[in-house]
Protein backbone atom coordinates (compact mmCIF):
# COMPACT_ATOMS: atom_id res chain seq x y z
CA UNK A 1 0.00 0.00 0.00
CA UNK A 2 1.51 3.56 -0.65
CA UNK A 3 2.22 5.59 2.22
CA UNK A 4 0.19 8.73 1.91
CA UNK A 5 2.01 12.09 1.56
CA UNK A 6 1.43 13.39 4.82
CA UNK A 7 1.31 17.07 5.16
CA UNK A 8 2.77 18.67 8.44
CA UNK A 9 -0.24 17.60 10.54
CA UNK A 10 0.75 13.70 9.85
CA UNK A 11 -2.61 13.78 8.10
CA UNK A 12 -3.19 12.65 4.24
CA UNK A 13 -2.22 15.64 2.06
CA UNK A 14 -4.94 18.61 1.60
CA UNK A 15 -6.81 17.80 -1.35
CA UNK A 16 -7.04 21.31 -2.12
CA UNK A 17 -10.77 20.78 -4.22
CA UNK A 18 -11.61 19.26 -0.66
CA UNK A 19 -10.61 21.47 1.50
CA UNK A 20 -13.46 22.69 4.24
CA UNK A 21 -15.12 25.86 3.88
CA UNK A 22 -13.48 26.46 0.95
CA UNK A 23 -14.23 27.60 -2.84
CA UNK A 24 -11.68 25.89 -5.35
CA UNK A 25 -8.54 26.13 -4.98
CA UNK A 26 -7.01 27.03 -8.70
CA UNK A 27 -3.59 28.01 -10.34
CA UNK A 28 -4.03 29.05 -13.77
CA UNK A 29 -2.37 30.88 -17.09
CA UNK A 30 -3.80 34.32 -18.01
CA UNK A 31 -4.14 35.21 -22.09
CA UNK A 32 -1.13 37.61 -21.35
CA UNK A 33 0.68 34.42 -19.64
CA UNK A 34 0.66 35.22 -16.34
CA UNK A 35 0.44 32.77 -13.30
CA UNK A 36 -2.19 33.24 -11.21
CA UNK A 37 -3.25 31.19 -7.62
CA UNK A 38 -5.96 31.32 -5.10
CA UNK A 39 -5.81 34.17 -2.90
CA UNK A 40 -6.22 31.50 -0.37
CA UNK A 41 -2.62 29.91 -0.57
CA UNK A 42 -1.00 32.74 -2.10
CA UNK A 43 0.23 35.60 -0.67
CA UNK A 44 -0.17 39.16 -1.77
CA UNK A 45 3.21 40.00 -0.19
CA UNK A 46 5.24 36.76 -0.09
CA UNK A 47 8.08 36.82 2.69
CA UNK A 48 8.03 37.99 6.27
CA UNK A 49 5.57 40.70 6.05
CA UNK A 50 3.34 39.84 9.17
CA UNK A 51 0.57 42.34 10.50
CA UNK A 52 -0.54 44.01 7.30
CA UNK A 53 -2.64 47.18 7.68
CA UNK A 54 -4.09 49.03 4.93
CA UNK A 55 -6.08 52.14 3.47
CA UNK A 56 -7.67 53.15 0.90
CA UNK A 57 -7.13 57.00 -0.60
CA UNK A 58 -9.75 57.05 -3.71
CA UNK A 59 -8.92 54.30 -6.63
CA UNK A 60 -5.19 53.53 -4.57
CA UNK A 61 -4.80 51.47 -1.84
CA UNK A 62 -1.92 51.26 0.58
CA UNK A 63 -0.24 48.62 3.03
CA UNK A 64 2.03 48.30 5.47
CA UNK A 65 3.41 45.75 7.62
CA UNK A 66 5.87 45.12 10.59
CA UNK A 67 9.46 44.89 10.32
CA UNK A 68 11.36 44.51 13.41
CA UNK A 69 14.67 45.57 13.93
CA UNK A 70 15.48 45.87 10.28
CA UNK A 71 16.09 49.17 9.23
CA UNK A 72 14.79 51.56 7.04
CA UNK A 73 11.37 50.37 8.85
CA UNK A 74 7.48 49.32 7.74
CA UNK A 75 7.66 49.02 4.36
CA UNK A 76 5.09 50.50 2.19
CA UNK A 77 3.15 48.99 -1.02
CA UNK A 78 1.16 50.67 -3.29
CA UNK A 79 -1.57 49.20 -5.42
CA UNK A 80 -5.26 49.79 -7.25
CA UNK A 81 -6.67 46.31 -7.58
CA UNK A 82 -5.35 44.81 -4.20
CA UNK A 83 -3.78 41.98 -5.70
CA UNK A 84 -0.81 43.42 -7.73
CA UNK A 85 1.48 45.54 -5.16
CA UNK A 86 4.47 47.72 -5.56
CA UNK A 87 6.72 48.71 -2.17
CA UNK A 88 7.23 52.20 -2.75
CA UNK A 89 9.82 52.80 0.04
CA UNK A 90 9.45 52.59 3.64
CA UNK A 91 7.61 55.11 6.09
CA UNK A 92 9.97 55.17 8.75
CA UNK A 93 13.58 55.91 7.18
CA UNK A 94 14.72 58.48 9.36
CA UNK A 95 16.55 57.29 12.52
CA UNK A 96 14.13 59.96 14.67
CA UNK A 97 11.46 58.22 13.45
CA UNK A 98 12.69 54.75 14.39
CA UNK A 99 14.91 55.08 17.08
CA UNK A 100 17.64 52.44 17.25
CA UNK A 101 17.21 51.69 20.80
CA UNK A 102 18.34 48.31 22.06
CA UNK A 103 17.50 46.25 18.65
CA UNK A 104 17.92 42.52 19.80
CA UNK A 105 16.37 40.56 16.79
CA UNK A 106 12.35 40.35 16.79
CA UNK A 107 12.13 43.57 18.45
CA UNK A 108 12.07 47.02 16.34
CA UNK A 109 8.64 47.86 14.61
CA UNK A 110 5.79 45.69 15.02
CA UNK A 111 1.91 45.53 14.43
CA UNK A 112 0.91 48.96 13.40
CA UNK A 113 -2.34 51.04 11.83
CA UNK A 114 -2.36 53.04 8.27
CA UNK A 115 -5.19 54.81 7.93
CA UNK A 116 -5.87 58.22 5.79
CA UNK A 117 -8.24 60.78 7.07
CA UNK A 118 -9.76 63.98 5.31
CA UNK A 119 -6.89 63.64 3.27
CA UNK A 120 -3.68 63.09 5.31
CA UNK A 121 -1.69 59.69 5.69
CA UNK A 122 -1.88 58.29 9.64
CA UNK A 123 0.66 55.68 10.93
CA UNK A 124 1.06 54.57 14.10
CA UNK A 125 3.51 51.71 15.41
CA UNK A 126 5.36 50.70 18.46
CA UNK A 127 9.10 50.13 18.40
CA UNK A 128 9.79 47.77 20.78
CA UNK A 129 13.76 48.65 20.52
CA UNK A 130 12.78 52.16 22.37
CA UNK A 131 8.93 50.56 24.45
CA UNK A 132 9.43 53.30 26.77
CA UNK A 133 8.84 56.24 24.24
CA UNK A 134 4.90 54.40 23.98
CA UNK A 135 3.56 54.67 20.85
CA UNK A 136 5.22 56.16 17.26
CA UNK A 137 2.69 58.12 14.79
CA UNK A 138 3.96 59.87 12.05
CA UNK A 139 1.87 61.66 9.62
CA UNK A 140 2.03 62.60 5.22
CA UNK A 141 0.51 64.03 2.52
CA UNK A 142 2.21 61.64 0.26
CA UNK A 143 1.86 57.63 1.38
CA UNK A 144 4.95 57.49 -0.61
CA UNK A 145 6.50 60.35 1.86
CA UNK A 146 8.41 61.84 3.28
CA UNK A 147 6.55 60.97 6.30
CA UNK A 148 6.57 63.44 9.32
CA UNK A 149 8.70 63.32 12.46
CA UNK A 150 7.59 61.09 14.52
CA UNK A 151 5.05 62.07 17.27
CA UNK A 152 5.66 59.74 20.49
CA UNK A 153 2.33 58.77 22.79
CA UNK A 154 4.06 58.25 26.04
CA UNK A 155 0.95 57.79 28.13
CA UNK A 156 0.09 54.64 25.90
CA UNK A 157 2.38 51.54 26.58
CA UNK A 158 2.11 48.48 24.77
CA UNK A 159 1.85 47.68 21.36
CA UNK A 160 -0.79 47.00 18.18
CA UNK A 161 -2.16 50.70 18.30
CA UNK A 162 -5.12 51.81 16.01
CA UNK A 163 -5.95 55.07 14.76
CA UNK A 164 -10.18 56.12 14.31
CA UNK A 165 -12.19 58.95 13.65
CA UNK A 166 -15.90 59.96 14.72
CA UNK A 167 -17.74 61.82 12.90
CA UNK A 168 -17.30 65.08 15.33
CA UNK A 169 -13.51 64.51 14.07
CA UNK A 170 -12.22 62.98 17.61
CA UNK A 171 -9.47 61.02 16.68
CA UNK A 172 -9.60 57.67 18.80
CA UNK A 173 -6.51 55.96 20.02
CA UNK A 174 -6.81 51.83 21.04
CA UNK A 175 -4.18 49.05 21.55
CA UNK A 176 -2.78 46.34 23.38
CA UNK A 177 -1.90 47.81 26.81
CA UNK A 178 1.03 46.00 28.14
CA UNK A 179 4.61 46.45 30.25
CA UNK A 180 7.14 44.47 31.09
CA UNK A 181 6.61 44.44 34.71
CA UNK A 182 2.95 43.43 34.62
CA UNK A 183 2.47 41.74 31.48
CA UNK A 184 -0.84 42.06 29.36
CA UNK A 185 -3.04 44.12 30.38
CA UNK A 186 -5.84 44.72 28.01
CA UNK A 187 -7.17 46.37 25.24
CA UNK A 188 -7.66 50.68 25.70
CA UNK A 189 -8.32 53.43 24.40
CA UNK A 190 -8.03 57.05 24.78
CA UNK A 191 -8.90 60.33 22.57
CA UNK A 192 -5.98 61.55 21.10
CA UNK A 193 -4.57 64.80 20.33
CA UNK A 194 -2.43 63.71 17.11
CA UNK A 195 -0.60 67.03 17.29
CA UNK A 196 0.93 66.62 20.52
CA UNK A 197 0.57 62.84 21.34
CA UNK A 198 -0.82 63.59 24.33
CA UNK A 199 -4.13 61.67 25.73
CA UNK A 200 -7.58 63.47 26.09
CA UNK A 201 -8.79 61.03 28.29
CA UNK A 202 -7.89 58.59 31.11
CA UNK A 203 -7.13 55.15 29.23
CA UNK A 204 -10.30 52.97 29.66
CA UNK A 205 -10.87 49.13 28.76
CA UNK A 206 -13.13 48.39 25.92
CA UNK A 207 -13.75 44.91 24.78
CA UNK A 208 -11.45 42.39 25.90
CA UNK A 209 -12.29 39.84 23.50
CA UNK A 210 -13.79 36.28 23.21
CA UNK A 211 -11.95 34.38 26.22
CA UNK A 212 -8.89 33.20 24.62
CA UNK A 213 -5.47 34.08 25.01
CA UNK A 214 -2.80 36.89 23.33
CA UNK A 215 -5.70 39.47 23.04
CA UNK A 216 -3.96 42.21 20.39
CA UNK A 217 -3.96 43.98 17.08
CA UNK A 218 -7.25 45.91 17.39
CA UNK A 219 -9.14 47.60 14.59
CA UNK A 220 -11.90 49.95 14.94
CA UNK A 221 -14.22 50.89 11.78
CA UNK A 222 -17.63 52.76 11.58
CA UNK A 223 -19.77 51.43 9.14
CA UNK A 224 -23.04 52.27 9.03
CA UNK A 225 -24.72 52.84 11.96
CA UNK A 226 -22.21 50.32 13.94
CA UNK A 227 -18.69 50.40 15.04
CA UNK A 228 -16.80 47.13 14.44
CA UNK A 229 -13.89 46.10 16.58
CA UNK A 230 -11.35 43.23 14.96
CA UNK A 231 -9.32 41.82 17.53
CA UNK A 232 -6.56 38.83 17.14
CA UNK A 233 -6.97 36.25 19.76
CA UNK A 234 -4.99 32.48 20.45
CA UNK A 235 -1.40 33.91 20.05
CA UNK A 236 -0.02 34.11 16.40
CA UNK A 237 0.99 30.38 15.96
CA UNK A 238 -1.77 27.56 15.13
CA UNK A 239 -4.41 28.91 17.29
CA UNK A 240 -4.55 32.08 15.99
CA UNK A 241 -8.03 33.86 15.14
CA UNK A 242 -9.56 36.75 14.69
CA UNK A 243 -12.93 38.09 16.27
CA UNK A 244 -15.32 40.68 15.90
CA UNK A 245 -17.89 42.90 17.94
CA UNK A 246 -19.68 45.89 17.17
CA UNK A 247 -20.99 49.18 18.74
CA UNK A 248 -22.88 52.30 18.93
CA UNK A 249 -20.34 54.04 20.04
CA UNK A 250 -16.26 53.90 19.48
CA UNK A 251 -15.82 53.13 23.27
CA UNK A 252 -18.47 50.18 23.56
CA UNK A 253 -20.19 48.59 25.07
CA UNK A 254 -19.15 45.85 22.73
CA UNK A 255 -21.75 42.93 21.35
CA UNK A 256 -19.54 40.01 20.16
CA UNK A 257 -20.08 38.67 17.33
CA UNK A 258 -22.21 35.60 18.16
CA UNK A 259 -19.79 33.36 15.70
CA UNK A 260 -16.94 34.17 17.05
CA UNK A 261 -13.75 33.76 15.78
CA UNK A 262 -14.92 34.94 12.35
CA UNK A 263 -11.56 33.95 10.55
CA UNK A 264 -9.39 30.90 12.01
CA UNK A 265 -7.65 27.85 10.10
CA UNK A 266 -6.63 26.50 13.76
CA UNK A 267 -7.06 22.50 13.73
CA UNK A 268 -7.57 22.56 10.00
CA UNK A 269 -5.94 21.02 7.51
CA UNK A 270 -5.56 24.19 5.48
CA UNK A 271 -2.00 24.51 3.67
CA UNK A 272 -2.14 28.17 5.33
CA UNK A 273 -1.98 28.20 8.77
CA UNK A 274 -1.80 31.03 12.00
CA UNK A 275 -4.48 32.95 10.09
CA UNK A 276 -4.92 35.95 11.92
CA UNK A 277 -4.47 39.84 12.43
CA UNK A 278 -6.77 41.03 10.20
CA UNK A 279 -7.43 44.73 8.59
CA UNK A 280 -10.59 45.86 6.76
CA UNK A 281 -11.23 48.00 3.93
CA UNK A 282 -13.93 49.58 1.92
CA UNK A 283 -13.12 48.90 -1.92
CA UNK A 284 -14.77 51.72 -4.42
CA UNK A 285 -17.59 50.07 -5.21
CA UNK A 286 -18.30 49.63 -1.57
CA UNK A 287 -17.44 45.91 -0.79
CA UNK A 288 -14.95 45.05 1.31
CA UNK A 289 -11.67 42.86 1.62
CA UNK A 290 -9.12 41.77 4.35
CA UNK A 291 -5.24 41.58 4.89
CA UNK A 292 -4.36 39.10 7.38
CA UNK A 293 -1.22 37.58 8.23
CA UNK A 294 -0.63 33.46 7.67
CA UNK A 295 2.22 31.11 7.58
CA UNK A 296 3.07 28.38 5.05
CA UNK A 297 4.38 25.04 6.77
CA UNK A 298 6.54 22.38 5.56
CA UNK A 299 7.65 19.03 6.33
CA UNK A 300 6.92 16.86 8.74
CA UNK A 301 4.76 17.94 11.92
CA UNK A 302 4.65 20.01 13.96
CA UNK A 303 5.36 21.65 10.50
CA UNK A 304 8.35 24.75 9.41
CA UNK A 305 7.36 27.49 8.53
CA UNK A 306 11.10 29.51 6.91
CA UNK A 307 9.61 32.76 5.30
CA UNK A 308 7.68 34.16 8.19
CA UNK A 309 4.06 35.65 8.73
CA UNK A 310 3.32 36.52 4.84
CA UNK A 311 0.47 39.11 4.01
CA UNK A 312 -2.45 36.97 2.49
CA UNK A 313 -5.99 38.86 1.21
CA UNK A 314 -9.92 38.21 1.53
CA UNK A 315 -13.04 39.18 0.57
CA UNK A 316 -15.62 40.18 3.41
CA UNK A 317 -19.10 39.61 2.84
CA UNK A 318 -21.53 40.74 5.95
CA UNK A 319 -24.08 38.59 7.21
CA UNK A 320 -26.17 39.73 9.75
CA UNK A 321 -24.53 42.47 10.14
CA UNK A 322 -21.26 40.69 10.78
CA UNK A 323 -18.17 40.20 8.30
CA UNK A 324 -17.92 37.04 6.69
CA UNK A 325 -14.21 36.03 5.42
CA UNK A 326 -14.17 34.80 1.64
CA UNK A 327 -10.39 33.53 1.38
CA UNK A 328 -10.74 32.18 -1.65
CA UNK A 329 -12.35 35.46 -3.81
CA UNK A 330 -9.17 36.59 -5.69
CA UNK A 331 -6.85 35.04 -7.75
CA UNK A 332 -3.18 36.92 -7.31
CA UNK A 333 -0.79 36.53 -8.98
CA UNK A 334 2.70 34.30 -8.17
CA UNK A 335 4.62 37.72 -7.88
CA UNK A 336 8.10 37.50 -10.01
CA UNK A 337 9.95 37.98 -7.15
CA UNK A 338 13.77 37.52 -9.11
CA UNK A 339 15.95 39.88 -9.18
CA UNK A 340 19.63 40.83 -10.06
CA UNK A 341 21.26 43.52 -8.39
CA UNK A 342 25.11 45.19 -9.08
CA UNK A 343 24.70 48.28 -6.21
CA UNK A 344 25.44 50.72 -9.49
CA UNK A 345 21.83 52.13 -9.39
CA UNK A 346 21.50 55.79 -7.95
CA UNK A 347 19.17 54.79 -5.17
CA UNK A 348 19.42 51.37 -3.57
CA UNK A 349 16.44 49.02 -3.92
CA UNK A 350 14.16 49.34 -1.36
CA UNK A 351 14.35 45.61 -0.76
CA UNK A 352 17.61 45.99 1.09
CA UNK A 353 17.51 45.89 4.83
CA UNK A 354 19.80 46.35 7.65
CA UNK A 355 18.97 44.36 11.27
CA UNK A 356 20.50 47.12 13.69
CA UNK A 357 22.14 49.69 11.53
CA UNK A 358 21.57 51.96 8.70
CA UNK A 359 21.94 50.76 4.79
CA UNK A 360 23.69 54.44 4.20
CA UNK A 361 26.03 54.03 7.04
CA UNK A 362 26.89 50.51 5.67
CA UNK A 363 27.40 50.27 2.43
CA UNK A 364 30.31 52.21 0.46
CA UNK A 365 29.91 52.17 -3.28
CA UNK A 366 32.83 51.28 -5.26
CA UNK A 367 33.45 53.42 -8.70
CA UNK A 368 34.04 50.14 -10.30
CA UNK A 369 30.76 48.47 -9.43
CA UNK A 370 29.86 46.71 -6.71
CA UNK A 371 30.22 47.90 -3.07
CA UNK A 372 32.17 47.14 0.11
CA UNK A 373 30.25 46.54 3.28
CA UNK A 374 31.57 48.64 6.17
CA UNK A 375 31.49 48.08 9.88
CA UNK A 376 28.35 48.52 11.70
CA UNK A 377 28.31 50.66 14.83
CA UNK A 378 29.32 48.20 17.50
CA UNK A 379 31.83 46.92 15.23
CA UNK A 380 30.64 43.71 13.83
CA UNK A 381 30.87 43.01 9.87
CA UNK A 382 28.40 45.37 8.33
CA UNK A 383 25.33 43.39 6.96
CA UNK A 384 22.81 44.07 4.05
CA UNK A 385 19.81 41.95 4.14
CA UNK A 386 16.93 41.05 1.48
CA UNK A 387 14.01 39.05 2.46
CA UNK A 388 13.66 35.25 0.61
CA UNK A 389 10.02 35.24 -0.42
CA UNK A 390 10.50 31.64 -1.99
CA UNK A 391 9.52 28.38 -0.55
CA UNK A 392 12.04 27.12 -3.27
CA UNK A 393 14.63 29.63 -4.56
CA UNK A 394 18.49 29.47 -6.12
CA UNK A 395 20.91 32.64 -5.54
CA UNK A 396 24.34 33.46 -5.80
CA UNK A 397 26.70 36.47 -4.75
CA UNK A 398 29.90 37.26 -6.56
CA UNK A 399 32.93 38.21 -3.85
CA UNK A 400 35.49 40.34 -4.73
CA UNK A 401 38.45 39.97 -2.16
CA UNK A 402 36.71 38.62 1.34
CA UNK A 403 32.98 38.66 2.64
CA UNK A 404 30.03 35.93 3.01
CA UNK A 405 27.26 35.06 1.66
CA UNK A 406 24.31 33.83 4.05
CA UNK A 407 20.82 32.83 4.93
CA UNK A 408 19.54 33.76 8.27
CA UNK A 409 16.77 33.89 10.37
CA UNK A 410 18.98 36.12 13.14
CA UNK A 411 22.55 35.67 14.45
CA UNK A 412 22.14 32.64 16.21
CA UNK A 413 20.21 30.59 13.40
CA UNK A 414 22.42 31.34 10.30
CA UNK A 415 23.77 28.70 7.15
CA UNK A 416 26.72 30.35 5.10
CA UNK A 417 29.73 30.99 2.96
CA UNK A 418 32.78 32.95 3.75
CA UNK A 419 35.50 34.03 1.40
CA UNK A 420 38.98 34.58 2.87
CA UNK A 421 41.87 35.45 1.59
CA UNK A 422 43.04 31.87 0.72
CA UNK A 423 40.12 29.81 1.31
CA UNK A 424 36.22 29.52 0.70
CA UNK A 425 34.20 28.27 4.26
CA UNK A 426 30.88 26.70 4.59
CA UNK A 427 29.28 26.97 8.08
CA UNK A 428 26.12 26.85 10.19
CA UNK A 429 25.00 28.74 13.16
CA UNK A 430 22.53 26.70 14.93
CA UNK A 431 21.71 28.17 18.43
CA UNK A 432 24.54 29.79 18.92
CA UNK A 433 26.30 27.29 17.95
CA UNK A 434 28.82 27.15 15.08
CA UNK A 435 29.64 24.16 12.97
CA UNK A 436 32.26 24.27 9.58
CA UNK A 437 31.41 22.49 6.61
CA UNK A 438 33.45 21.54 3.64
CA UNK A 439 35.58 24.74 2.20
CA UNK A 440 37.76 24.84 -0.97
CA UNK A 441 40.56 27.42 -2.41
CA UNK A 442 39.50 30.30 -2.81
CA UNK A 443 39.82 32.75 -6.09
CA UNK A 444 40.19 36.31 -6.36
CA UNK A 445 36.41 36.59 -7.03
CA UNK A 446 34.11 33.96 -5.81
CA UNK A 447 30.49 33.01 -6.62
CA UNK A 448 28.80 32.01 -3.59
CA UNK A 449 26.06 30.11 -4.17
CA UNK A 450 22.90 29.28 -1.52
CA UNK A 451 19.88 26.94 -3.04
CA UNK A 452 16.65 25.88 -1.37
CA UNK A 453 15.47 22.32 -2.20
CA UNK A 454 13.42 19.63 -1.58
CA UNK A 455 14.29 17.82 1.84
CA UNK A 456 15.89 14.52 1.04
CA UNK A 457 14.63 12.76 4.23
CA UNK A 458 11.30 11.14 4.27
CA UNK A 459 8.06 12.64 5.97
CA UNK A 460 5.98 10.88 8.61
CA UNK A 461 5.92 7.97 9.34
CA UNK A 462 8.98 7.14 6.86
CA UNK A 463 10.41 10.12 8.82
CA UNK A 464 10.51 13.24 9.74
CA UNK A 465 11.68 15.27 7.07
CA UNK A 466 12.53 19.19 7.71
CA UNK A 467 11.01 21.79 5.03
CA UNK A 468 13.73 21.76 3.04
CA UNK A 469 17.57 21.40 2.79
CA UNK A 470 19.63 24.23 1.92
CA UNK A 471 22.78 24.01 -0.18
CA UNK A 472 25.52 25.78 0.37
CA UNK A 473 28.06 26.26 -2.52
CA UNK A 474 30.94 27.64 -4.75
CA UNK A 475 30.63 28.19 -8.82
CA UNK A 476 33.81 27.58 -10.01
CA UNK A 477 35.00 27.93 -13.85
CA UNK A 478 34.93 23.58 -13.71
CA UNK A 479 31.60 24.00 -12.18
CA UNK A 480 29.79 24.23 -8.52
CA UNK A 481 31.56 22.43 -6.03
CA UNK A 482 29.06 21.82 -3.34
CA UNK A 483 30.31 22.72 0.21
CA UNK A 484 27.38 21.66 2.77
CA UNK A 485 23.93 20.59 2.63
CA UNK A 486 21.53 20.99 5.86
CA UNK A 487 18.38 20.71 7.16
CA UNK A 488 16.46 23.65 6.38
CA UNK A 489 14.46 23.05 9.95
CA UNK A 490 17.03 25.07 12.17
CA UNK A 491 16.08 27.63 9.73
CA UNK A 492 12.54 28.09 10.70
CA UNK A 493 10.24 29.78 13.15
CA UNK A 494 9.24 26.77 14.73
CA UNK A 495 13.22 26.05 15.65
CA UNK A 496 14.84 29.68 15.53
CA UNK A 497 11.85 31.58 17.20
CA UNK A 498 11.12 34.93 16.49
CA UNK A 499 8.66 36.98 14.59
CA UNK A 500 10.83 37.68 11.04
CA UNK A 501 11.27 35.13 8.38
CA UNK A 502 14.95 33.88 6.21
CA UNK A 503 16.53 36.49 4.99
CA UNK A 504 19.40 36.75 2.60
CA UNK A 505 22.33 38.14 3.73
CA UNK A 506 25.50 39.50 2.49
CA UNK A 507 28.48 40.57 5.23
CA UNK A 508 31.33 42.72 5.20
CA UNK A 509 35.00 41.42 5.99
CA UNK A 510 37.54 42.62 8.64
CA UNK A 511 39.92 43.18 5.82
CA UNK A 512 39.02 44.28 2.40
CA UNK A 513 36.37 43.14 0.39
CA UNK A 514 33.49 44.07 -2.35
CA UNK A 515 30.36 42.47 -2.91
CA UNK A 516 30.23 42.65 -6.89
CA UNK A 517 26.65 41.34 -7.80
CA UNK A 518 23.49 39.24 -6.35
CA UNK A 519 21.44 37.18 -8.03
CA UNK A 520 18.11 35.39 -6.70
CA UNK A 521 15.77 32.81 -8.71
CA UNK A 522 12.66 31.21 -7.52
CA UNK A 523 12.40 27.66 -8.36
CA UNK A 524 9.42 25.46 -9.06
C1 LIG B 1 2.33 41.97 16.77
C2 LIG B 1 1.25 41.35 17.58
C3 LIG B 1 1.72 39.95 17.62
O1 LIG B 1 2.49 43.34 17.02
O2 LIG B 1 3.05 39.87 17.45
O3 LIG B 1 1.51 37.72 18.04
C4 LIG B 1 3.54 41.18 17.24
N1 LIG B 1 0.98 38.96 17.83
O4 LIG B 1 -0.04 41.48 17.02
C5 LIG B 1 4.65 41.14 16.26
O5 LIG B 1 4.23 40.47 15.09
Amino acid sequence: MDQPKRSSAGKSSPNPERLPGMTAISTHVTAEGQQMANSAIQPILPGFYPDPTICRAGQDYYLSTSSFEYFPGAPIFHSTDLVNWTQTGHILDRRSQFRLGNPLPSTGIYGSTLREHDGIFWFVTTNVSDFGAGQVLVHATDAAGPWSEPVFIGGAIGIDPDLCWDDNGDCYLSWKAMNFTEGEIGILQARLDTGTGMLRDVPYPIWQGSGMDAVEAPHLYHIDDFWYLLLAEGGTERGHCVTAARSMHPSGPFEPCPSNPVFTHRSSIHPVQNVGHADLVQTPDGGWAAVYLGVRPKGSTPGFHVLGRETFLAGIDWVDGWPVFDEGRFHVPTADTAFSDDFSAPHLNPRWVVPAGEPENVIQRNPNGGMTLLPMPDGSPGMLCTRVTDLRWTATATIEGQGSFLLRMDDRYSYGVTVRSDVVQAWARIGGLTFDLGSCPADATTTAHIESVPANSPTVPLGHGGPDDVLLSVVQETGTVQLGRLDGRHLSTEVASGFTGRMLALEGAETSGSILSVNYTPQI
